[in-house]
């Protein structure tokens, strides 16, 4: 095997085990699964302390998914989390500690030979770190220390902007609030976040059309709807607790349809582990309809479903649409009429990859049914077109006049447990004009009004030698950023990198000249400060806030919090200029949130309100018919559709998340519900294309990206034969993140990490 000198290890994984896709998702082996991870890494007491108080109302938000907690009367007692949940706990409460010692005896080049998964379950990290320039391993450092380390490399810098701030989505909404006040105190906008790379497709969609950048639905109206198509999304693996809201949706006569390149688990059948009938019965079928789609083929599919719905909207006008609503409530649909009359139905349906005859069977469940929810993820966001798409979906809801009425609307799942309020926050490259506004009034000083740079411009600027310090809140850039040798070159050429983190991950590992890792309390720990113990918020995916509050003894005695750090910080750095009571802040995170309620809408009386059993929604228009666009009516959009021509050898190639993940963080090597096992370095590949290309199952194979003329290798992908479209592959993150070329994106500049055009060359043993 030819074995260039990558930045990630390349493990050959010779015993990849294959079997059939799983029909049920959940049950009881899922119960079995989540007890497993918890009592394998915690003790006894311990696992059964945190998995008690997971989601409850007093108890701390679970920091895997941004799923929402059903009302506070109607969660289960002893089990409201998953058993994706479950291991993303037993990952933070693990025994194992990775202290001073531990490196001192691991070399920087030694841990870099060992797999993200390794790295991973090395432990949880005791001591603030540094890796000085030139040294081969880290040493410890006083907290002192380093804050002093990184205000006086901050305060060297020929500009503010030199400086990047990163973000990923487990801050909670009070630090999150700290770090942009920090950062824009300094200078900068420069705070690209995870949402960059997730659903800011949707956020630029939804915000040009309704106004607001987030879904309209709540939890219950996922319970009375009448059709719920899900797009793009696993819910099986990647927000569990879904299945239970669609399990009860079924029941009350609810249709669903999903629409995805892989038939996954999740949308066969569902056995509800909290319910006897659910751990012994036979499960609740959860799609009516699936629409195996081409990879990126979403917008000719949704445009040819709106080809139809005209068609019987002409023959029985106002039978179909909905003419009041229309008329009433929004603009530009004579665009959008004309556009779908010029459109050839049976084109688009091949280039979706969907039958005339199930195009028309959707349109005629969309027909009859108003109360319609259509949930969306990164099988959607990911493209090129994803803000295109995002805008399909809404112009089928606008069509039916499904949006802002009770069991209708945009609900597009969010990723990571405090994404949606990191950005409600203020963690954003852009800024609000009105937050821009109350924070300089607040704490009188004037923000940047240039944009700042996001991950794909921020990566660049780091490559091209325009970035001297690079910190991130939490994460894992460099695995979850596109072009993985490209971005590690960024970060290389930084002169200063910090990382606040729980657990070692590659960006510890492949860093700028001097490193620093600050490692934080996690979301199940006990945060004492000098007014005593703090809690923090956060914001579900159906703008919901509410608070979190650990429960166990930190992994050490010498973390800090994310928003002590982020004070510390500024106190080194901002010295007299700044006017914000940082030392206060920190000891009483009230102070914090008092602030917040300055400067962000809809946090009227914070302190009090998200003490309430359950928290607080935020106001949100669209959810209410008002849309708040500068025209106060919902837009129609018109979008061309933009299918990908692959040429002779080529493929479509769509990067996923296995069952056994969370992002760059991997759990185990087996994918349970897809049937594979003993690894990650796989390609599913249709069993036609490989009976044309003279490949089988178990062949091992290069993936070659030719994108603008730059020639990149992913090396030692095992074919297995998948049920998936032609001329597709289908790979995991961040394996395959090698391949997403950093200047291929949608116009929000989110990576097209599922569509990558690729070749594959059969290795020769
Ligand atoms: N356990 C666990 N939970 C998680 C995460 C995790 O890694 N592990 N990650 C969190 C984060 S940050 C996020 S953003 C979410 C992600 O949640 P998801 O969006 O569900 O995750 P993905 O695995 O990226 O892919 C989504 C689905 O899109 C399908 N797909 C791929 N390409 C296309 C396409 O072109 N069209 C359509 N229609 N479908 C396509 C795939 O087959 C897959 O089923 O989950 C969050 N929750
Ligand atoms: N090819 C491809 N690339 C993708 C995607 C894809 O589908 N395909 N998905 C994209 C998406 S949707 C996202 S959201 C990004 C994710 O990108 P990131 O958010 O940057 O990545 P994560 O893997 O979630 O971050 C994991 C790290 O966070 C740290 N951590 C865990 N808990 C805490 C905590 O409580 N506090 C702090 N400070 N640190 C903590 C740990 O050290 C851990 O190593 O990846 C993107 N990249
Ligand atoms: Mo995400």
């Amino acid at each position: 095997m030819k074995k260039p000198n990558y930045t990630l290890p390349i493990e050959i994984e010779e015993n990849i085990k294959i079997t059939e896709p799983l029909e049920v998702a959940v049950g009881a082996s899922a119960v079995k699964n989540s007890v497993l991870s918890g009592f394998s890494q915690m003790d006894w007491i311990k696992c059964s302390k945190t998995l008690l108080n997971l989601n409850q109302v007093k108890g701390f938000d679970c920091p895997s998914c941004a799923w929402p907690d059903p009302a506070p009367g109607e969660r289960s007692s002893v089990a409201e989390y998953c058993e994706n949940g479950a291991k993303a706990i037993a990952e933070e409460g693990t025994k194992e500690r990775v202290t001073p010692d531990f490196f001192a005896q691991h070399s920087v080049a030694e841990m870099n030979t060992w797999s993200e998964y390794k790295l991973g379950k090395s432990g949880r990290i005791t001591h603030p770190m540094i890796l000085r320039e030139g040294a081969t391993h880290y040493e410890p450092i006083s907290w002192a220390d380093a804050f002093q380390y990184i205000g006086k490399t901050l305060k060297k810098l020929k500009s503010p902007d030199e400086a990047v701030f990163y973000t990923s989505g487990r801050t909670g909404n009070e630090a999150a609030f700290l770090y942009q006040l920090f950062a824009r105190q300094y200078g900068t906008n420069n705070l690209p976040d995870c949402s960059n790379m997730c659903h800011e497709t949707t956020g630029k969609g939804l915000t040009d059309t309704i106004g607001v950048g987030k879904g309209t639905i709540k939890l219950e109206d996922l319970y009375i709807s009448d059709l719920i198509i899900i797009m793009g999304q696993n819910p099986g693996t990647n927000h569990p607790r879904m299945l239970t809201a669609l399990q009860k949706a079924k029941r009350n006569g609810a249709k669903i349809i999903a629409v995805n390149p892989l038939e996954e688990t999740a949308f066969k059948r569902f056995k509800n582990p909290q319910e006897v009938r659910g751990y012994l019965g036979t499960g609740t079928n959860i799609s009516d309809l699936f629409l195996q789609v081409r990879i990126n083929g979403d917008l000719a599919l949704l445009k040819a479903i709106m080809c139809v719905l005209l068609e019987m909207e002409e023959v029985a006008p106002g039978t179909v649409f909905d003419q009041t609503f229309i008329k009433n409530k929004t603009e530009g649909i004579d665009s959008l009429v004309a556009n779908l009359k010029k459109q050839d139905v049976r084109k688009l349906s091949e280039d979706c990859g969907i039958p005339m005859e199930e195009i028309q069977q959707t349109a005629e469940m969309i027909r009859d049914n108003k109360r319609m929810i259509i949930c969306w993820a990164m099988g959607i966001t990911q493209h090129e077109n994803g803000v295109a798409a995002v805008q399909e979906i809404v112009n089928l809801l606008l069509l039916k006049g499904s949006i802002g009425i009770p069991g209708a609307g945009a609900c597009p799942v969010r990723g990571h447990s405090n994404v949606q309020g990191d950005r409600t926050m203020g963690v954003w490259e852009k800024i609000r004009p009105g937050l821009k506004k109350r924070m300089e009034a607040t704490f009188d000083f004037e923000i940047p009004a240039e944009e700042g740079y996001n991950v794909v411009t921020g990566i660049q600027a780091m490559h091209n030698n325009k970035v001297r310090f690079f910190m991130s809140m939490g994460g894992n850039l460099l695995l979850a950023a596109p072009d993985t040798e490209y971005t590690a070159k960024g970060m290389r050429n930084c002169d200063l990198t910090v990382m606040v983190s729980t657990k070692p991950n590659r960006n510890h590992l492949v860093t700028g000249k001097t490193a620093i890792i600050l490692p934080c309390l996690g979301r199940t720990e006990i945060d004492r400060q000098a007014t005593g113990e703090q809690f923090v918020s956060v914001e579900n995916s159906m703008s919901v806030v509410h608070k979190s509050e650990g429960v166990l003894e930190p992994a050490s005695k010498d973390l800090m919090s994310e928003p002590r750090i982020i004070c510390e910080m500024a106190i080194a750095t901002l010295d007299e200029k700044s006017k914000v009571e940082w030392a206060k802040m920190a000891d009483n995170y009230d102070l914090i949130r008092d602030k917040v309620e300055a400067c962000v809408i809809g946090f009227d009386n914070y302190n009090e309100r998200v003490r309430k059993k359950g928290g607080f929604y935020l106001p949100n228009g669209p959810s209410e018919q008002n849309f708040t666009t500068p025209s106060r009516k919902a837009q129609f959009t018109v979008n061309e559709v933009t299918t990908k021509k692959l040429e002779k050898g080529e493929f479509l190639m769509t990067t996923l998340r296995s069952h056994d993940q969370f992002n760059t963080t991997i759990y185990g090597n087996d994918d349970r519900y897809r049937g594979i096992a003993n690894g990650r370095r796989v390609a599913m590949m249709n069993k036609a294309d490989l009976e044309a290309n003279g490949l089988k199952q178990g062949d091992i194979i290069d993936l070659v990206g030719h994108y603008n003329g730059v020639k990149r290798v992913a090396p030692h992908f095992t074919i297995v034969e998948y049920k998936i479209p032609t001329r597709s592959i289908a790979t995991y993150f961040p394996e395959a993140n090698i391949l997403v070329p950093i200047d291929q994106y949608a116009k929000t500049h989110t990576p097209a990490s599922k569509s990558v055009v690729v070749t594959i060359e059969k290795q020769v043993s």
